[in-house]
């Protein structure tokens, strides 16, 4: 062979050689088999003839068509629902559009984005409303963040730890990409009056979900939402318009939107006075909770899932805050004993998700494995027995406490409580139908 006809991708055979001796020497330590025959010798089928051809809009593998949302099991009313991301699948910072969560209080609807109308109106000198191809004309941001639904994770608040997968559990919240239009630019144009001080966003569904939002956060970061990573919105997520309110609340960012009135005070709708409200151990109740707390939780290992032996693991999962950036994750693998600090995998931004990893050496005894957050506001993720000291037992919303997962002797992995007050390893059985807000 001359030196002209080398691939550059392909190693000397001499190479090769070793790189089989290295393997094979490694092997005492690695998860993987020795080589014991060059493996370029055997072709499997797919390598001795042309593979499939183009296609118009991709799809993900056939061996991964199980990695799929789940959908309640028995929806309170037709549309009236939610579906869990699979948290525990998935990997890196951001979610795939076709696995982003879905809250749902009366279906998705069919917009014709040709007769859709964004209006802004009320207290303002100029009320304007524009359609899908102006908004298209205005200059645009992208950002990260992710939508959490306050109810997401709520089955902590139960006696007994509910048995589920970590997306089970956990999925209502997803992370995208978001591309838009900041609202201070629009209402730049409207001009709000003196008096005003909320904006009170409607969507455009059959539940005319309704949300009144401080203008101060209007005008900060909130963002009118046209694409969703690098595409347009998906309909469960808005199409052709959404709001996003950065870090807050997943209800208040609200989809199909299409009037947003400007306004001297909130609407004080459903979902602000008979729901998102909560009693407190002191009965007072709070209100207008609007910050998504410091929340972290490992993904893998997570319930359900069995370690196949003693050895090297890598511990990763997901971390973020309303308030700000992910700050520090600490990993304990003792119930909470010990903690020791997680490598962040970048970019660690405001308001998105943070993937954190964790090596961890599994020696086969049982163990409890736990993450904590703490955000740039100096918040630090709660133990449930100080979430429910503070919150009391009237609470349905923004549960955040540390989650543990209880590695068996065997490798199983199940969803425990640590704290002194709950009676560990009793295990509830996961019924979620009224388990989102
Ligand atoms: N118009 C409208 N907007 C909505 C909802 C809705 O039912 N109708 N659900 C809200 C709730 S409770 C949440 S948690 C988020 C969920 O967003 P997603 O479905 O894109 O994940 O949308 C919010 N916006
Ligand atoms: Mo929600």
């Amino acid at each position: 062979m001359s030196p002209d006809d080398a691939d550059p991708d392909s190693e000397p055979a001499a190479d090769r050689r070793g790189f089989l001796r290295r393997a094979a020497a490694v092997a005492a330590t690695s998860v993987a088999v020795p080589v014991l025959a060059d493996p370029r010798d055997a072709l499997e089928p797919w390598r001795t003839q042309p593979g499939r051809s183009f296609s118009t809009y991709g799809q993900p593998a056939a061996a991964e068509i199980a990695v799929q949302r789940w959908p309640s099991p028995n929806p309170a009313a037709p549309g009236n629902g939610a579906s869990w991301s699979p948290l525990h699948q998935l990997e890196g910072s951001l979610t795939p559009a076709g696995l982003h969560f879905e809250r749902h209080h009366n279906g998705i609807p069919d917009i014709d984005p040709a007769r859709h109308e964004l209006r802004i109106f009320g207290r303002v000198r100029h009320a304007l409303a524009y359609t899908l191809d102006d908004l298209l004309r205005y200059p645009r941001i992208t950002r990260r963040c992710f939508i959490e639904c306050g109810g997401n994770s709520n089955t902590g608040w139960r006696d007994k730890p509910a048995q589920g997968t970590a997306g089970h559990l956990h999925g209502l919240v997803s992370c995208s990409e978001w591309t838009g239009i900041p609202l201070a630019a629009l209402l730049a144009e409207v001009e709000p009056q003196a008096a005003a001080a909320w904006i009170i966003a409607e969507g455009a569904d059959a539940f005319s979900l309704t949300m009144s939002i401080p203008l101060a956060k209007a005008r900060e970061d909130c963002l009118l939402v046209l694409f969703q990573n690098g595409e347009r919105l998906r309909p469960e997520q808005g199409y052709p318009l959404r709001l996003l309110v950065p870090g807050w609340e997943g209800v208040l960012n609200v989809k199909w939107l299409t009037n947003v009135q400007i306004s001297d005070q909130p609407a004080m709708a459903r979902n602000e006075t008979s729901k998102y409200t909560e009693l407190l151990p002191d009965g007072s109740a709070r209100a207008f909770t609007f910050v998504m707390e410091p929340k972290s939780l490992i993904t893998m290992p997570s319930a359900g899932s069995r370690l196949p032996g003693p050895g090297w693991y890598e511990i990763a999962g997901l971390a973020w805050s309303g308030y700000g950036a992910v700050s520090r994750v600490e990993v304990s693998v003792d119930g909470g004993d010990t903690w020791a600090a997680a490598v962040l995998e970048p970019p660690v931004l405001a308001q998105a998700w943070t993937r954190f990893r964790y090596g961890w050496q599994w020696t086969g005894a049982e163990a409890v494995l736990q993450s904590r957050v703490t955000d740039t506001s100096g918040r630090v993720q709660p133990s449930r027995s100080a979430l429910l000291a503070s919150r009391g037992r009237s609470a349905y919303f923004h549960y955040h406490a540390i989650v543990s997962w209880a590695v068996a002797a065997d490798g199983a992995v199940s969803h425990v409580y640590v704290d002194a007050t709950s009676p560990r390893n009793e295990l509830d059985e996961l019924l979620m139908d009224r388990a989102w807000d």
